[in-house]
């Protein structure tokens, strides 16, 4: 079965061999690498994209230069209105976008079009907030003085990406950058280049039917060296980066060396604490969809559960249970529930895991094991596995992007919570529970230490109106809703003298 795919792929106008690096109108056949993209989920080469190579990454990074020129005086409900349409080809290309994202990533096909609904709602966000860049006034100190704060573009933006989103991720800083008339040049994960270039395709159609000057959306695909030159390049004032923590501090490092700013939003190791008072029906459920739910491979996966002692057992055997009706195979078949990992290295790395996890002494209530056979040709499929462990086991406190969930016990709130917060992440968490108290705990400043605590629902799939990233080692970057509009912009406090003579501010006298 071939499940539409070659007819979303031609939809999408993209070929077998495809120029990866664009400036809008503009497609450039760069010397950089061939990039070939093969599915996780039947092992088969969908195609493959040119590569930037230093000399091209100059060329669209000078072109991104000089469309800022222009786009930052459009006025921003002028550059939402452009936004507001990309949101309306989005809705247009929903299916075979999303159908392409389960293809070429693996996630199931429900995920990936879920994915393009993130894109279409951050349109819809950006839209209305291309008239509520709002600043503050302040009160002078001085007669006839006024102050306020204004908001203003800062040029070119670097969005780096990984394959687990591969397109809502752009999307959330694109959009955003867009309205607050700052321009975007974007290198997306090599295991997903073909993604990258349908967005482009179907950002530009709508730029060049506004006029949008060239040079507003900018894709560069490529290896690392392009995100290292991203990171060093002094022209990029804001470096946007979602992927591994070790790529997070190197893109820290290089950028923070030159003053520029980072964005960043890196790994997780979320835990669900699940206490005596939780409802176990909406607790197994929760779980279940945030520890397999792209097959572990959100930066937001529920990784741990921390579960009171009393009811341990009981979930144990639930989400024996539960496991034992999940059907995995092609993300395309809406019967499955999980995919494959992106590549064998994943596989690897999830092997790897397991074996950790025996080797500390961990005790698995569901057995891992990679799958063979007709349907597991690609060799990325893998059994989601859930086994009994210490929160201090080395391979418990870091992310593995696999489908392994370890259930830890606890007696007391104060320890749930301790062993929450006891990982370097700091992403998201939540607790399951029908008590205020508890609840009200896990909220507080003594609580949960995370950028996202959610009550009675899992650790993944955050809407798009809220500030989205977490602290510790996850970063500190907040993307997409609330005000994460702000780091796109530099801020700008003016002060009015509207009078006849000069003041100055705290009294001091200078007079000749
Ligand atoms: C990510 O995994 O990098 O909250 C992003 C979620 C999604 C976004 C995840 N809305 O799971």
């Amino acid at each position: 079965k071939n499940f539409g795919i070659k007819e979303a792929l031609a939809e999408l106008g993209l070929k077998k061999n495809n120029p990866g690096v664009s400036t809008g109108s503009k497609w450039y056949r760069s010397t950089g690498g061939l990039i070939e993209s093969y599915s996780p989920a039947d092992g088969k080469l969908i195609g493959s994209v040119h590569g930037a190579d230093e000399k091209t990454f100059d060329k669209v990074v000078k072109q991104s230069e000089a469309a800022f020129q222009e786009w930052r005086t459009w006025p921003a409900p002028k550059r939402g209105e452009v936004v507001r349409q990309v949101g309306v080809a989005l809705r247009k290309y929903k299916e075979p976008l999303g159908k392409l994202v389960s293809y070429e990533m693996g996630k199931s096909l429900q995920e990936g079009l879920g994915e393009v609904q993130e894109m279409i709602d951050i349109c819809d966000f950006a839209v209305g907030l291309s008239r509520q860049l709002h600043g503050l006034t302040m009160h002078s100190e001085r007669p006839n003085h006024r102050m306020y704060e204004q908001w203003h573009p800062i040029g070119t933006i670097g969005i780096i990406s990984a394959f687990n989103f591969p397109v809502a991720v752009w999307s959330w800083n694109s959009m955003l950058a867009w309205v607050c008339g700052d321009v975007c040049v974007w290198k997306p994960s090599e295991k997903t280049p073909l993604c990258s270039v349908a967005c482009q395709l179907i950002t530009t159609r709508v730029f060049e039917k506004n006029g949008v000057p060239e040079g507003v959306s900018c894709l560069v695909n490529g290896d690392a060296t392009i995100g290292q030159l991203m990171a060093r390049d002094e022209r990029i004032p804001l470096v946007s980066a979602t992927g591994s923590t070790r790529m997070g501090k190197a893109v820290a490092r290089t950028v923070s060396e030159r003053l520029g700013r980072a964005l960043l939003e890196l790994g997780g190791n979320n835990a669900i604490i699940i206490t005596e008072h939780a409802n176990l029906d909406m607790a197994i459920r929760g779980a279940l969809f945030g520890a397999v739910g792209t097959a572990g491979q959100r930066c937001t996966t529920t990784r741990r559960l921390i579960i009171h002692d009393s009811i341990f057992d009981e979930v144990k055997d639930r989400l024996k249970n539960a496991y034992a009706h999940l059907s995995i195979g092609n993300p395309l078949d809406t019967g499955n529930h999980v995919g494959p990992l992106i590549d064998k290295t994943a596989v690897k790395q999830y092997q790897d895991a397991l074996r950790k996890v025996k080797q500390a002494g961990g005790e698995f209530v569901v057995k891992g094991g990679v799958l063979q056979g007709k349907g597991y040709e690609s060799e990325c499929y893998v059994k989601p596995a859930v086994a009994v462990v210490e929160n201090e086991y080395e391979i418990v406190q870091q992310e593995t992007f696999a489908p392994i969930l370890y259930l830890i016990r606890y007696k007391s709130l104060a320890e749930a919570i301790q062993k929450q917060n006891g990982v370097k992440q700091g992403l998201s968490s939540s607790i399951m529970t029908t008590n205020m108290q508890e609840m009200e705990r896990f909220l507080s400043a003594a609580g949960s230490d995370c950028g996202i605590a959610n009550v009675n629902i899992g650790t993944s799939g955050a809407e798009i109106g809220g500030a989205f990233g977490g602290e510790k080692e996850t970063g500190g970057g907040r993307e997409s809703g609330s005000d994460a509009w702000k780091a796109y912009m530099r801020r700008q406090t003016n002060t009015i003298n509207f009078g006849d003579n000069l003041p100055l501010a705290q009294g001091i006298k200078f007079d000749i």
